[in-house]
């Protein structure tokens, strides 16, 4: 699925703003549905609050009930369609994203059904629109998950004091937002138009020599009439605007580019000019020179290898120093916001990351692109977490939530890795089956990526991981285990990383670490929850960690979050989950610093990257030969 981009050939317009909005009752969520709310304005049927559209809906009012809503709630809005669109073009409507179900009328016809969040969706609305004139959207939203949704959740009537209430709960930690979570889009294309575009790259190997191979899918009537008719120009620009290739299609639209003196794409910190993207044009025609639709994007040539004991980008071995991260904001809640996305991207820089998980669900199509052109590597996660009892209907979601992530993502340089799950429960005797299923599915789709997924169970127990191409483990010492014990940290880490690597011979990544750490708090000796103690936590494994380095097939460290971020009630979580680096307004925590020291030394260590200068705080003009010694005091 491509993204909505303007043309000479195509129009886009965002629908977002500030929409109308009604809570249904959670006793009685399909009242809207029964009564018809999508025939005409919400209003009518019932009073509404302004909503902003992308917002998740929890936190933008005072109210425990929305906060908390369980089932279905509605959003509709006004809008007006140029008489222009009504001619020779088709009108078609997206969603970045809603979470969980969505349901969408325009002007009381059913436009569109999706089901799964943080992906997007889109169908053709040309015969549901009024042109020239005004018309309505309606949406209906269900945040309901239960045990054939992906992620898993349960929904039960509880007794309370009124009688009974519906709860939702569900494994994992973070909250469940929902809602309109992205933009709204209309866009315009051509009645022929440019539907897919896959772009597979490759370098030669002295990276000078590039190749591009494209595959474009066509919608539309000419296409079908006259299938042989169509072809494509496709014409590569370098990111100065100078023409380094360009091609003309077979009339199946395949072929490829080649780029001589390639710029390949780098990781942040691997090279000076990191993230380096070209824009690809495409020209669709038809017979005698017609052009029909014309789409840009990004491309970024860079190629990926992995063998049992490393991942290479472009040839050279890759060492991932990165995060965990939510897409999480107070009143926002899950809400796609530009500025925020900017401050995560200004951040991760700053700190030395080179490489961030999508945990625990597919981000948005707007940070894929900052990532891309940053040289942020991305280990792309789809929406299953914790994910138990395993059944066949669950299977076909999970695999459904991979196929489209794989297709709203293939394109992105940035993306080196799928990942299949978080923390399934793959002790389970089932899940070798079933993640067999999950990863061929995955391969089959995109082989050109290696396939991980974040594995809890202890090594011994686990099924799943002879199925992956790449090891991920999450653990938490002297957090969850061994609780404020800093001595049970680094052998704990060396010995757990050891015996995944031995049980199954593959590259091994810790992609989850971390402690909670209540800003401002500090306790010296370092205690759980303070400043301190994070401190401490990740010197503990950052020992583990180059002990570990020194096997070859230790490829990654992430540390778990890159911020503070909101969660279900619970006693274990003080305002929710405090393991972020980052406060949740995004401001560094001690550990912060301490990280970013590190990042940027192993970046200097094994890429030669620059330190920035205000790395190490002068102290005091002391010779490095002086003698420290604890007989001095
Ligand atoms: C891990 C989960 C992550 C949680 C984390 C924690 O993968 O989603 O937030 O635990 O409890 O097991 O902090």
């Amino acid at each position: 699925m491509l993204y909505p981009r303007e043309s000479e050939t195509r129009e886009v317009r965002a629908l977002d703003g500030i929409w109308n909005f009604v809570r249904s009752d959670e006793a009685n969520p399909t009242q809207g549905i029964r009564d018809g709310w999508f025939n005409d304005d919400l209003s009518k049927s019932m009073p509404t609050i302004p909503m902003p559209v992308p917002a998740s809906y929890n936190d933008i009012t005072t109210e425990q009930a929305l906060r908390d809503h369980v089932g279905t709630v509605w959003y509709d809005r006004k809008f007006f369609v140029p008489r222009s669109w009504g001619q020779h073009q088709r009108v078609w409507l997206r969603f970045g994203s809603v979470h969980y179900e969505a349901f969408v009328w325009i002007n009381g016809q059913s436009a569109i059904k999706h089901e799964m969040g943080h992906l997007p969706f889109e169908t053709e609305v040309t015969h549901l629109l009024k042109y020239g004139a005004e018309n309505r959207i309606t949406v209906m939203c269900d945040n309901a998950l239960i045990q054939t949704t992906v992620p898993q959740g349960k929904i039960s009537e509880v007794a309370n004091d009124q009688g009974v209430t519906i709860i939702q709960s569900y494994t994992f930690d973070f909250f469940n937002y929902a809602g309109i979570h992205r933009s709204v889009h209309l866009y315009t294309t051509p009645k022929t138009f440019i539907e897919e575009v896959e772009i597979k790259t490759n370098l030669s190997e002295d990276n000078s020599v590039g190749t591009v191979n494209y595959s474009i899918a066509v919608n539309g009537t000419a296409a079908n009439e006259a299938d042989n008719t169509l072809y494509a120009r496709l014409q590569l620009y370098s990111r100065e605007g100078i023409l380094v290739a360009n091609a003309t299609s077979d009339s199946k639209l395949l072929g490829s580019l080649k780029v001589e003196n390639v710029k390949p794409w780098w990781p942040y910190l691997m090279h000076p000019d990191p993230g380096y993207l070209y824009e690809l044009e495409i020209k669709l025609y038809a017979a005698k020179e017609q052009l029909l639709d014309v789409y840009r994007l990004s491309v970024g040539l860079r190629t990926l290898s992995w063998n049992n004991t490393s991942f290479l980008i472009n040839g050279k071995p890759v060492y991932f120093r990165g995060f965990g991260r939510h897409e999480d904001a107070d009143v926002r809640g899950k809400g796609l916001d530009n500025a925020l996305m900017t401050r995560d991207f200004n951040l991760l820089k700053w700190i030395g990351a080179n490489a961030y998980r999508t945990s625990h669900y597919p981000y948005s199509e707007e940070s894929m692109q900052f990532a891309d052109q940053h040289g942020i590597m991305i280990i792309d996660e789809c929406p299953s977490v914790d994910t138990e009892n395993f059944n066949q209907v669950l299977l076909d979601k999970h695999k459904s939530s991979l196929e489209q992530l794989v297709h709203r993502d293939r394109n992105h340089p940035s993306v080196v890795m799928w990942s299949i799950a978080n923390e399934p429960r793959t002790g389970q005797l089932n899940a070798d089956t079933y993640f067999q299923f999950v990863a061929n599915f995955t391969r089959s789709l995109d082989s050109t990526r290696p396939i991980t997924a974040a594995i809890a169970v202890p090594s011994k127990d686990d099924k799943a991981g002879r199925h992956l191409d790449i090891i991920s483990f999450n653990r938490y010492n002297a957090w969850y285990s061994n609780t404020g014990r800093l001595d049970m940290v680094t052998q704990r880490v060396i010995n757990e990383a050891t015996a995944w690597n031995y049980k199954y011979d593959k590259p091994v990544i810790m992609a989850e670490y971390g402690a909670d750490t209540l800003e401002g708090l500090h306790l010296q000796p370092s205690y759980v929850w303070s400043e301190e103690f994070q401190a401490e936590v990740f010197s503990q494994h950052f020992k583990a960690f180059d002990a570990l380095r020194r096997q070859k097939w230790f490829i990654g460290e992430f540390v778990w979050n890159f911020a503070d971020f909101k969660t279900a009630q619970s006693y274990t979580r003080v305002g929710g989950n405090k393991k972020g680096v980052f406060t949740r307004a995004r401001q560094p925590k001690a550990a912060a610093h301490l990280l970013r020291q590190r990042y940027f030394a192993l970046g200097r260590e094994m890429d030669k990257c620059n330190l920035p200068s205000d790395l190490f705080t002068y102290i005091a003009d002391v010779g490095s030969n002086v003698q420290h010694d604890s007989s001095d005091l």
